[in-house]
């Protein structure tokens, strides 16, 4: 029997011709509702499914009775209900790796737009507002020389500290995970707890994934242990910070300006203030948005499900306890 195959984010063609070679492929190149009905109906059959960008719920997993594996076009896995996937013995993949220098990229993209107020400069050009020479009223933040602390060292934190401490000369703190003694060594890191990470950073950049513990991790305590001067960058999840409080912190001068790639609710709701606040740079989830690397991860995704369909070990699995089970 022939396997199907439900995917939902965008594809090249030869990425769904590898698919369609092996499997029935259901491709909805737009999905703008988990209840579409077609989508529904292909999922009662499907043993894969590939895409990003969707909540799966248990209730869905219940009405995909023969799911065997699931490639998330993505590192990040907090749509996904591990437990359940679990306890049902779906295999979950995802994309590291070939994502971490962009989304490093975008890193540090915000804490030089940020600190060099560079998005609303450029603003200031197109409105005609560039009259005679700049002055204070312009001016920004050094980056080169100033302390990085990293809240999560993992492979795309390690990135970003590496481009802080090789090319800019920062010195990089780091809290949230266990020491790292190699990139102590390579990039002169320092492993400091949160309060005083908080307290000793010129920027604070989160990069952990969003699980229960990580929810909410930023809040009214901790902006008030940063420096008033502090430049704040999230480009992991948006639910890792307390939006309201990070958006008062900005207000009341608590720390200086915000670089955020993530938020709370994704897309941004139209009453939110943040992308129209002067010392916030707001981005719309860019972080591995390149084509190079959009196209790796769904190659990655692709490998994956094909391997894992034909019971072989998939190239990046999170949930081993589905497979040893
Ligand atoms: C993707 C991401 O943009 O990989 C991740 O976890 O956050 C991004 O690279 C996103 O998940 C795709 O919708």
């Amino acid at each position: 029997m022939t396997k199907r195959i439900v995917a939902f984010r965008r594809l090249k063609e030869s990425q769904l011709d590898q698919l369609r070679h092996e499997f029935h492929v259901d491709y909805f190149e737009r999905l703008d509702s988990a209840d579409d009905p077609a989508f529904r109906h292909a999922l009662r059959q499907a043993h894969g499914l590939v895409g990003a960008g969707l909540r799966i719920t248990p209730e869905m997993l219940d009405d995909a009775p023969r799911l065997e594996a699931i490639a998330s076009i993505s590192v990040g896995y907090d749509n996904y209900p591990i437990d359940e996937l679990n306890r049902r013995g779906i295999l979950l993949c995802n994309t590291p790796d070939v994502l971490t220098e962009t989304t490093a990229d975008t890193g540090f993209l915000l804490i030089m737009a940020t600190a060099r107020r560079a998005i609303e400069l450029a603003e200031f050009i197109k409105r005609g507002d560039w009259q005679e020479s700049i002055g204070d009223a312009q001016f920004g933040s050094d980056v080169h020389g100033k302390t990085l602390g990293m809240i999560g060292m993992g492979r795309i934190g390690a990135a970003i500290a590496r481009r802080g401490a090789l090319g800019f000369g920062m010195k990089v703190l780091y809290s949230n995970a266990s020491p790292k003694p190699a990139l102590d060594a390579e990039l002169g890191a320092e492993h400091r707890d949160m309060d005083a990470l908080l307290q000793e950073s010129d920027f604070v950049c989160v990069t952990v994934p969003l699980t229960a513990e990580t929810e909410r991790l930023i809040g009214q305590r901790e902006f008030a242990r940063m420096k008033s001067s502090a430049i704040f960058v999230n480009i992991a999840r948006g639910k890792v910070v307390d939006e309201s409080a990070l958006i008062d912190a900005l207000n009341q001068g608590h720390i200086h300006a915000a670089g955020l790639d993530v938020f709370e609710q994704e897309p941004l709701p139209d009453d939110s203030p943040l992308p129209h606040m002067a010392n916030v740079v707001a981005l719309p989830h860019i972080g591995s948005a390149t084509h190079e690397t959009r196209t790796a991860m769904a190659q990655r995704a692709v490998d994956n499900i094909l391997l894992a369909l034909k019971g072989e070990r998939p190239i990046s699995l999170v949930n081993e306890s589905a497979w040893n089970g």
